[in-house]
């Protein structure tokens, strides 16, 4: 019995490293509003951190390891997708979560693809760091486009972050695009269409224009060219070396994050979130059996070797 769409809603949801889009899908597979939903994530780096933390909230997590899906053809998006329509009936809908160098709004073309119906582009923001980042000589035009090419803005962090903060991003965002702007936290039926949302009103023959084919060639953005190291650990590290760690993080490092095991709690999944200038040390559940692993996001043009340096000194 299949009641619903016989072409599954894409949603992408993008945003800058860190600014909180692993976390809304948590809470989106959390509360799924009976709907059954197919999670795929692009992750930045080699390591998989992200499809593990998701994959411990729900079951289809897809993970896209073949580069960023926004601008190269990634044959393992296109595949996966094949893979996702061949599941039709046992889902209702997919989310895209686009690495963090990534443009939503071109991922959201393969939404046009037979079997799917385009579901907007969600584009988090961090209101404590994202105007300063929109001026980065680096990332600041992907920061931009990424906000200009959503349908609706999502402040994350609004709990961390003072009135001030808030007021000032949404008057900054107003000014940058024309998505309708919300505060986290949100309930689903908000992120997730069909929702009184400003989905944007292009007509079809502009979704055509912007061809698949058309992005599939377009070259990378220079916030492509961040430096990005992974280490695998063997075995329990010490507590210690994870302060020493903490202490030491390079000039540059934007983003880092880990799954690991620490000697006073070996038998339990440890994850380290570094995001900005804020880092967390959290024990989510027991030990997956999976690798131990770490990787760290630094702005381009941050020396490899101190990234390594830093990552070494864990354990
Ligand atoms: N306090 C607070 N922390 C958040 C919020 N959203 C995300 N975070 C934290 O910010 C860090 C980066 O979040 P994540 O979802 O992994 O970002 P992503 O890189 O965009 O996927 C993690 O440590 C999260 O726990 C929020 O709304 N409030
Ligand atoms: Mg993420
Ligand atoms: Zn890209």
């Amino acid at each position: 019995m299949s009641s619903g769409p016989d072409r599954l809603p894409l949603t992408v949801i993008g945003g800058y490293l860190g600014a909180g889009k692993t976390t809304l899908l948590n809470g989106i597979l959390a509360r799924p509003d009976g709907q059954r939903i197919a999670v795929l994530v692009n992750d930045f780096g080699d390591v998989d951190i992200d499809g593990r933390l998701l994959a411990s909230a729900a079951g289809d997590v897809l993970t896209l390891a073949n580069g960023c899906i926004c601008c190269s053809m990634a044959d393992g998006f296109a595949e996966t997708l094949e893979t996702v329509r061949g599941l039709a009936d046992r889902i209702d809908r997919v989310v895209v979560e686009v690495s963090g160098v990534g443009e939503p709004r071109r991922v959201a073309r393969w939404a046009h693809l037979p079997g799917f119906t385009p579901d907007g582009v969600v584009v988090l923001v961090d209101p404590l760091s994202v105007r300063e980042r929109a001026t980065d000589r680096y990332v600041g035009e992907t920061v931009i486009n990424q906000v200009a090419g959503a349908d609706l803005v999502v402040m994350s962090r609004s709990d961390l972050a003072d009135e001030a903060d808030l007021t000032g991003t949404e008057a900054w965002l107003s000014t940058t695009t024309d998505a309708t702007v919300l505060r986290a936290p949100l309930p689903t039926a908000v992120l997730l269409g069909p929702a009184p949302r400003n989905l944007s009103t292009r007509t079809d023959a502009e979704a055509e224009a912007d061809s698949i084919e058309d992005g599939a060639t377009t070259p990378a953005s220079p916030s492509h060219d961040h430096v990005s190291i992974s280490r695998h650990l063997d075995g329990p590290i010490p507590r210690s070396s994870i302060d020493t760690w903490i202490r030491a993080r390079p000039g540059g490092v934007v983003r880092a994050k880990g799954l690991v095991r620490v000697d006073d709690r070996p038998d339990d999944r440890t994850v380290l979130q570094v995001c900005g200038s804020t880092t967390t040390v959290t024990v989510d559940g027991p030990w997956d059996g999976g690798a131990e692993a770490v990787v760290a996001i630094a702005l381009p043009g941050t020396p490899r070797a101190a990234l390594v340096k830093w990552l070494n000194l864990l354990g």
